[in-house]
């Protein structure tokens, strides 16, 4: 049993990764499950269409509030169940996300972004997380080549997209259970790095 968080700005390779280390689990015989925030159940699925459709005029507060009862939401279905059966489980973005996007991107305060943080994740916290870091140019680059049209999110000025990205390396800091892996590389070689430090530190 594992819970494994993959964090990072916009199209830093959160997914490309994720599938990655799937399928490594899974060529070692491994179960893993994936699954992904916001989102994961079909009310947080929901609940994701609102906080990414730009015509929704989300006060900050009201985004952090949205971000975490889909949270608590995918917690109770899906992460605890699959933890409680002693399964891998690997989630694209998760508490870190709402602490570098809403707390140091939008500017709330952290402490009470965090005290909702908790409410929502229940005591449940990442036994490891990788934090796929990538410049603000690599990223938009990245984002306007998958699509021509931005979320919500995707639509914030770079200096916000800078703010999360020194969000995730405060928290980096302050985390040994954040791996910092170089998303600049090759796809082979981040996931090569994500192995390694999953062998050293969850088996
Ligand atoms: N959000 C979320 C908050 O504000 N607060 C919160 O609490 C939470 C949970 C949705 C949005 O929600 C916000 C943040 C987001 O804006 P999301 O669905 O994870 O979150 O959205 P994105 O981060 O936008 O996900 P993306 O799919 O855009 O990015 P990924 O998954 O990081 O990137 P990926 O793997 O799809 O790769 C993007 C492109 O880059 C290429 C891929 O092939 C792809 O084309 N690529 C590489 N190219 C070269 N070298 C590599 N190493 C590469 N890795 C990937």
């Amino acid at each position: 049993m594992a819970f494994i968080t993959i964090e990072g700005i916009e199209g830093s390779g959160k997914t490309t990764l994720l599938d990655g280390v799937l399928g490594a689990l899974r060529a070692a015989g491994r179960d893993p499950l994936a699954t992904r925030e916001p989102g994961g159940t079909p009310a947080g699925d929901a609940m994701r269409a609102i906080f990414l459709d730009l015509e929704s005029a989300l006060n900050p507060w009201a985004e952090t509030l949205l971000l975490n009862a889909s949270r608590a939401q995918l917690v109770a279905e899906v992460l605890r169940p699959a933890l409680g059966a002693g399964r891998i489980v690997l989630c694209d973005r998760f508490v870190d996300s709402t602490i570098a996007y809403q707390g140091y991107g939008r500017g709330l305060d952290i402490e009470r972004v965090r005290q909702i943080c908790d409410i929502a994740s229940n005591g449940l916290t990442p036994d490891l997380t990788f934090f796929v870091d990538v410049c603000v140019t690599t990223s938009q680059s990245r984002v306007l080549a998958r699509s021509q049209t931005a979320d919500r999110i995707e639509n914030q000025d770079p200096a916000f997209h800078e703010r999360v990205r020194g969000g995730f390396h405060e928290l980096a800091r302050q985390h040994e259970r954040i791996v910092v892996l170089d998303g600049e590389a090759s796809v082979e070689a981040v996931i090569a790095a994500a192995m390694r430090a999953f062998e050293a530190r969850v088996r």
